[in-house]
């Protein structure tokens, strides 16, 4: 298998796991749902003002996704707009991946921090994966384990940046960060 194909399918496995309504496009109502389900996961009532903050940065999130990957400006992004429009800016440009990734991985640390240390213990490591991502709880165990690499019971900033690093760059096929986001080819 070459690595064309490893890239392909990890971007065909990302853009899934975008699509958080699974109806094959990446929208809006995506990120909605995601900040709804996020915000009650963390002990928030729908409406509260917790849940608008959630709500707000999720659609902005939304907003630059769009920016990055809508090609034809119909608010919805197909598999193909997502795969071409990462491969130009990420994957022709890995020296760009930090930049780009380091807000997202701010993001995550805001809004799934709820202790406030600025790491991730395995109970805010599980309600994010599972409520913003939309894992399975046993592939977030399993990807919390894959992140933190020293064990400490704590995904860092840094090993959150290295583990989405690994998953996107990563050529090994056999690589434990090809899990990141659970079982590839879904
Ligand atoms: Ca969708
Ligand atoms: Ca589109
Ligand atoms: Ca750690």
């Amino acid at each position: 298998m070459t690595d064309v194909d490893l890239v392909a399918r990890k971007l065909a496995r990302r853009f899934q796991v975008w699509d958080y309504d699974g109806n094959g496009l990446v929208e809006r109502v995506d990120f909605v749902r995601r900040g709804r389900r996020l915000a009650v996961g963390l002990g928030y009532s729908i409406g509260s003002p917790e849940h608008q903050v959630i709500h707000e940065t999720l659609v902005q999130q939304w907003d630059a996704l769009a920016a990055a990957a809508d090609a034809d400006g119909d608010d919805k992004i197909t598999e193909s707009e997502y795969v071409t429009a990462f491969t130009s800016l990420i994957i022709d440009h890995p020296e760009a991946f930090d930049e780009l990734y380091a807000p997202l991985i701010r993001l995550t640390m805001h809004l799934a921090d709820a202790g406030g240390d600025g790491k991730l213990d395995r109970a805010e490591w599980l309600n994010w994966s599972t409520g913003y991502l939309g894992q399975s709880a046993d592939d977030a165990a399993a990807s919390f384990d894959l992140l933190d690499i020293d064990s400490d019971g704590h995904v860092s900033t840094e090993e959150a940046l290295n583990g989405v690093r690994e998953f996107y760059l990563g050529t090994d096929p056999k690589a434990d960060t090809n899990l990141l986001l659970g079982p590839l080819d879904q």
